[in-house]
């Protein structure tokens, strides 16, 4: 199976020493960029559990601080390989900066969950590059459930930290999501060992979550969103990403609020989303 095949059926692939030291200091610019302009999407998003987590995303103003991360690395043509398709936008940001707490006790998983649900697209166009600027063991890495973007689509987690799966939406449009750490021997769970280079790339409809990170350790990780040329608007419950995706007064959209105003099925496209080939 080459890599297009490995990413169309399971969902992942793995490259490793893909980003020479110009592409990581240009990734490294853009996560220290969302780390010091915080947007609305901006939290330690599990509260009252040990070490940091802090994370955000999606922030309409972080378009020309990524710029080099998307136009000087190899970033784009990694994705487009495995489309198979040319044409490539960025679509969304994300950064994570987990801290293991005190008296070895570790920062808990980012929890499992997809990431569409969350958002107004679809397609088989769509891609994350998984970016840690820190070494990890497979143990401490992220995990996904291979193959599981052919399946189905559940509601978001709400990242409650008393419940992974409390549902994002809950009004039973989209199914919970099922507890997949309490029986990870029913899944197909992929992880891998990372060195500063390599990227994680996958399809956003895959089941996924973070291993913890243990006491003494900090992992900063870059999460970057494309779609290509199939991505259509997709119907969601509510409009989590529209609260989420605006800064300042709200004036201030992200170009996904407004692709979503194309209606259900239209080509998911705004003028405002970079196109990088
Ligand atoms: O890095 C993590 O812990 C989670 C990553 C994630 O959920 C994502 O990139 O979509």
């Amino acid at each position: 199976m080459n890599l297009a095949e490995s990413f169309q059926r399971e969902g992942v692939v793995f490259q490793s020493q893909v980003l020479d030291n110009d592409a990581m200091t240009f990734a490294r610019k853009a996560y220290e960029w969302s780390l010091t302009n915080p947007g609305k999407g901006a939290t330690r998003l599990i509260p009252g559990t040990p070490g940091t987590f802090y994370g955000d995303l999606a922030n309409p103003r972080c378009f020309d601080a990524y710029s080099d991360v998307n136009t000087r690395t190899v970033i784009p043509q990694l994705v487009t390989a495995l489309w198979g398709k040319p044409d490539i936008w960025f679509m969304y940001e994300q950064i994570f900066k987990k801290t293991g707490g005190s008296h070895g006790r570790p920062a808990r998983r980012t929890p499992w969950h997809q990431d569409l649900p969350y958002l107004p697209v679809e397609g088989n166009d769509l891609a994350v590059v998984w970016i840690s600027f820190e070494p990890l063991n497979k143990n401490e890495s992220l995990e996904l459930v291979r193959g599981s973007h052919l399946r189905t689509l559940y509601d978001g987690s709400k990242f409650d930290p008393r419940d992974d799966t409390e549902p994002l939406y809950g009004t039973g449009e989209l199914p919970r999501l099922p507890d997949i750490e309490k029986n990870r021997k029913d899944y197909d769970i992929v992880s891998f060992a990372i060195e500063p280079g390599d990227v994680v790339i996958f399809h956003p409809k895959m089941l996924h979550g973070g291993a913890p990170t243990s006491s003494g350790n900090t992992r900063c990780t870059l999460s970057l969103r494309y779609f290509g040329d199939d991505a259509r608007v997709a119907w969601r419950p509510n409009d989590t990403m529209e609260r989420i995706a605006k800064v300042g007064s709200g004036a201030e959209v992200h170009p996904m609020t407004r692709a979503k105003q194309q209606g259900i099925g239209a080509p998911f496209r705004d003028e405002g989303f970079p196109k990088l080939t």
